[in-house]
């Protein structure tokens, strides 16, 4: 499922009007992450501290934002603008690529309550085939 010039207009508007938020986003979505899907806690398990609002999951939050903001720059090529970050997931860290679907859904959750205005049904789909296209493209070193 390839994104259309709709979709790449949608993702491109949500983002202009969320970015400068992308920090709270990134702490929200990990966190909901973490407390949803506790199996995602067994990567983080080298941090002191796992709750929400504890610095690293504020810090990662941010990181894993930047990545998301570097996507949406690359949105016109994906697999090759994020390959050296699937490289990193698939043989560094080996994060199963299920969990990609997981964070992708609690960030859409937390767009769409940080945002509701914005947050339209044009929005909501446009993003959703955006972090699935991510969401892929970071699997591509995994096979
Ligand atoms: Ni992810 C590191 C981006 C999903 C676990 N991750 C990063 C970094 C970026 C990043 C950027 C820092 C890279 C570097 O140091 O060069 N991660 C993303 C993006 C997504 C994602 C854009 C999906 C939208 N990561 C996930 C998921 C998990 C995950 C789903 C596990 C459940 N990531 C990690 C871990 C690290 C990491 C673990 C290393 C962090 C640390 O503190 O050790």
């Amino acid at each position: 499922m390839s994104l259309t010039a709709k979709d790449k207009a949608a993702v491109r508007a949500l983002w202009a009007k969320v970015s400068a938020k992308a920090d709270d986003i990134g702490h929200d979505a990990l966190s909901r992450m973490l407390v949803v899907y506790p199996q995602t806690k067994t990567y983080f398990s080298h941090w002191k501290d796992l709750s929400a609002g504890s610095a690293p999951v504020r810090k990662h939050g941010a990181v894993v934002m930047s990545g998301v903001a570097e996507a949406v720059e690359k949105i016109d090529d994906l697999t090759n603008g994020l390959l050296n970050l699937s490289e990193l997931h698939a043989f560094k860290l080996r994060i199963d690529p299920a969990n990609f679907k997981i964070l992708s859904h609690n960030i859409l959750v937390v767009l769409a309550i940080l945002f509701p205005n914005d947050f339209t049904p044009e929005a909501h789909v446009g993003m959703d085939k955006f972090l699935s296209a991510v969401a892929l493209a970071l699997s591509e070193k995994y096979r």
